[in-house]
């Protein structure tokens, strides 16, 4: 079973911002930023390139639950970043797919 399907099922303790039925959000161990939270499904999802149509419904409640853990954390107000990496070469390094939700600070663009 991969870590983050670990995380949801609570057999690997995390710090949870958010949880219902369908996802969980927890905070990130190597924060980037004052904020820094994941949120993810908790069904194996691998990543963007994997999901599917049966997906859809998911992948909209882990930008909706983002937004909730930006109202949670006391960021959405003063504006806060997601993010998805798809692929090691973008960076992605757990597979199971996670919104990164990051604030409390400014964000600069491009990112590296
Ligand atoms: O992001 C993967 C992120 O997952 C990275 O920022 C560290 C974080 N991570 C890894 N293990 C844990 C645990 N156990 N708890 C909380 N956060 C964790 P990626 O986009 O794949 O590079």
């Amino acid at each position: 079973m991969c870590i983050f399907c670990k995380i949801a099922n609570k057999e690997i303790p995390s710090k949870v911002v958010f949880e219902d039925e369908h996802v969980i959000a927890f905070h990130d161990v190597n924060p980037q930023a004052p904020t820094h939270a994941l949120v993810i499904p908790k069904r194996h999802i691998a990543g963007i390139a994997q999901a599917t149509p049966e997906d859809e419904a998911v992948l909209g409640r882990l930008l909706l639950a983002a937004r909730r853990v930006a109202e949670l954390t006391g960021i959405a107000e003063s504006g806060f970043r997601t993010v998805v990496n798809s692929g090691a070469n973008a960076g992605q390094t757990v597979f199971h797919i996670h919104v990164h939700v990051m604030g409390g600070r400014p964000m600069a663009w491009p990112p590296g």
